[in-house]
């Protein structure tokens, strides 16, 4: 008997323990992120400041040799800044503490050439010191950029620099409380002023400044930094190849520690790296870094920001966002104004989780235990996560609304403290009874959103199809975020094909091409169309979900330029002038000096009664031609000139230039260049075109 009991006894009590035995959590799948990685990430959107005596010369890199009286921001207020950027949902500001000319925002003890020989608060002033100050009022991270390319000082390219350089960092590290990052550009070595030598230095990037030392004295002064660094020893960031706004849809927070990094690496990561360099997009919300005033009306629209939104905080990136200082010392009213409705924008869009109203359901839970369920995806704890047993590498998650839900984007984020898993994944809505794949990718990381059509879903399944390890998923969502019904945009390519896109991925592309209003009964758009001849295309943009459409989108179209021939050039990258898109562009030669001619054979004789020139909008070399002839020929040797004079003002507007002439039949086209808008030879095309009769 008391066997029997001892028996029952033994039975029951390792039960119990079988039942509270703690299921191991995953173990970490390496490289895995340190802490600061880890919360630079999780501040998603910061700013950069733009700010340097070439804002008061029109200049996108200073020489080094400006003249410090023109420093004189009147009304600089750093908490301008400082309220712009917390109301704009930013978490940090990065500032131009020294950009390239080597002018300092604050008074180094270390040269002459800052803020302190600057008639601003007569050289009483520090712009770190203000911006730190603001900072700290509106909770936001300081971050610093400083250029290790100096083209102000006399010992750039030797030894003495280097000393100088960490000296500087010295006092920017050390005087203005916590830095959350410093930002080393790339660019490095070239012409410069350099204390009166004007020449040229080149330095060896991968030994000049001797980076691992220099970062052990960064660390010790600001244990909690982390180091961007696109021209030397791999930092604790990386640049992802682009000041456009975009990481790669693939985006592998890995690359290797040491060896060559290519641009795919910066791009997409790279899947077997052995070291965790997540990606940080950087761009400007005007095309240049500097406060240009002919860019006051080229801040970027609010769909075009939430592009790039999608594209650097949807795709696993941070995105650092630039606003240029003008020269009174504040942000321009227009940037100002798109960075609070972007905001709102976003806000409007991820405000409400609807997974959160659903059950959700998973395919296995790891151990069967609690603390790795479904649930945990939407708890709202960044900390807490799904997750499944050690052999699991595809697994998938369901959720079911209580009744039909209209959906338009998917969100998924990776615990990635044990790493970065995920390799592939689809998202499925059960629309009417049946699935319906609304949007498939690559990698997660710490955020991946993606877009979809509106549907009105009952469910929504997500399928993890391949992971490196078991997957562990912290946060899932599902929201209904606001469309953009802007007309959509039309092009045609140099085989006739027409392309139209909208701002927005959730709406589809409606079109005719016989003159007649689009509606939703019209040609649906999915992939270019093949046209012949003259054609007017007509497109919307309709949001099935609420059943609104854009405004009407027309393009006229000439003949297409199928046998177009670009004469006199080599350079197969010219023909970018032909296909139909204002983003692609090419530059003549600068050894060629005006006037400039470029010669196009059309394959056959036409009667031409006009022509269009787009320019091109790179805004490095902006090549606008503003004084112009044109003649056509029928035999490529005799040629009349049939239209000549300027374009008058495509300097502050660079759009479309038309001009027609008296009709007259003509195989060749001679477009010559006689000035441009800055007065040198650079000679950019975006886009030629003819007008027939
Ligand atoms: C570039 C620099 O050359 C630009 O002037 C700007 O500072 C940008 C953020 O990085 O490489």
């Amino acid at each position: 008997m008391i066997k029997k009991l001892i028996t029952v006894i033994f039975i029951l009590a390792s039960t119990i323990s079988i039942g509270m035995a703690q299921v191991k959590p995953p173990a970490p799948y390496r490289p895995v992120p340190l802490v600061n990685q880890l919360k630079w990430q999780a501040m998603e959107y910061y700013a950069f400041v733009h700010f340097s005596l070439n804002t008061y010369t029109d200049q996108s890199w200073g020489y080094g040799n400006e003249d410090i009286n023109l420093f004189n921001p009147k009304e600089l207020d750093c908490r301008q800044w400082a309220r712009i950027c917390k109301e704009s949902g930013m978490k940090g500001i990065i500032v131009t503490a020294k950009h390239h000319s080597g002018f300092c925002l604050w008074p180094s003890k270390y040269t002459e050439y800052s803020v302190k020989n600057a008639p601003w608060k007569n050289g009483k002033g520090d712009i770190v010191r203000e911006l730190a100050d603001a900072c700290k009022e509106y909770g936001l991270k300081l971050g610093i950029y400083v250029s290790p390319w100096d083209r102000n000082h006399p010992d750039y390219g030797k030894p003495e620099y280097i000393t100088y350089f960490r000296n500087q960092l010295t006092e920017l590290l050390t005087n203005y409380g916590p830095v959350f990052e410093v930002w080393f550009d790339g660019a490095n070595g070239g012409s410069g002023y350099y204390g009166g030598a004007n020449e040229t230095r080149t330095i060896d990037r991968t030994t000049y400044y001797d980076w691992s030392n220099t970062y052990k004295m960064i660390r010790k002064l600001q244990p909690d930094i982390v180091i961007w660094n696109d021209g030397g020893d791999r930092g604790d960031l990386r640049w992802v190849g682009t000041e456009a706004g975009f990481v790669g849809e693939t985006n592998w927070s890995l690359l290797n520690a040491t060896g060559e990094v290519t641009w795919n690496m910066l791009h997409f990561g790279l899947e077997s790296g052995d070291s965790w360099v997540p990606a940080e997009v950087n761009t400007s919300i005007r095309p240049e870094w500097f406060y240009h005033p002919s860019e006051d009306n080229k801040v970027k629209t609010v769909p075009q920001l939430m592009d790039i939104y999608y594209h650097s905080i949807g795709r696993n990136g941070t995105l650092l966002l630039n606003f240029p200082i003008m020269p009174n010392g504040l942000i321009h009213k227009n940037d100002e104004k798109a960075a609070l409705e972007f905001a709102q924008v976003v806000k409007e869009s991820f405000d409400e989780n609807l997974a959160e109203k659903a059950s959700v359901k998973v395919s296995s839970v790891r151990g069967k235990d609690k603390k790795y369920e479904a649930r945990m995806v939407i708890d709202g704890n960044a900390d807490t996560y799904w997750a499944t047993d050690d052999t699991v590498t595809t697994a998938s998650l369901t959720i079911e609304f209580k009744k039909p839900t209209l959906i338009n984007r998917f969100l998924a984020q990776e615990y990635i403290s044990l790493g970065q898993r995920v390799k592939a994944f689809t998202v499925e809505a059960l629309v009417d009874g049946n699935w319906k794949e609304v949007a498939k990718g690559t990698t997660i990381g710490y955020k991946r959103i993606v877009r979809f059509p509106g549907v009105l879903a009952t469910q929504v399944r997500f399928t993890i199809l391949e992971s490196k390890s078991s997957p562990v998923i912290s946060t899932i969502g599902v929201f209904n975020a606001p469309v953009f019904l802007n007309a959509p945009t039309i092009i045609r390519n140099q085989t006739g094909e027409i392309s139209i896109a909208a701002d927005d991925i959730g709406p589809l592309l409606y079109y005719t091409l016989d003159g007649s209003e689009p509606t939703s009964k019209s040609n649906r758009y999915v992939s270019p169309v093949k046209t012949e001849g003259k054609v007017e295309v007509k497109a919307i943009v309709f949001d099935p979900a609420t059943g609104k459409s854009s405004s009407v989108a027309v393009e006229k179209f000439d003949l297409p330029k199928t046998n177009w021939k670009i004469l006199q050039v080599e350079d197969s990258r010219a023909y970018s002038i032909l296909d139909g898109d204002i983003h692609t562009g090419w530059h003549q030669h600068k050894d060629k000096k005006m006037p400039i001619d470029l010669v196009i054979d059309l394959g056959s004789e036409q009667t031409l009664s006009g022509f269009r020139y787009f320019p091109d909008q790179n805004m490095w070399e902006p090549s606008y031609i503003a004084r112009y002839e044109f003649y056509i020929s029928t035999n490529n040797e005799d040629w009349k000139l049939v239209s000549q004079g300027e374009f008058p003002n495509i300097k502050n507007n660079p759009l479309w230039q038309v001009k027609n002439f008296a009709p007259a039949k003509a195989r060749y086209i001679k477009f010559r260049a006689l000035k441009n808008t800055e007065g040198n030879n650079e000679t950019g095309y975006a886009e030629v075109d003819v007008i027939t009769n």
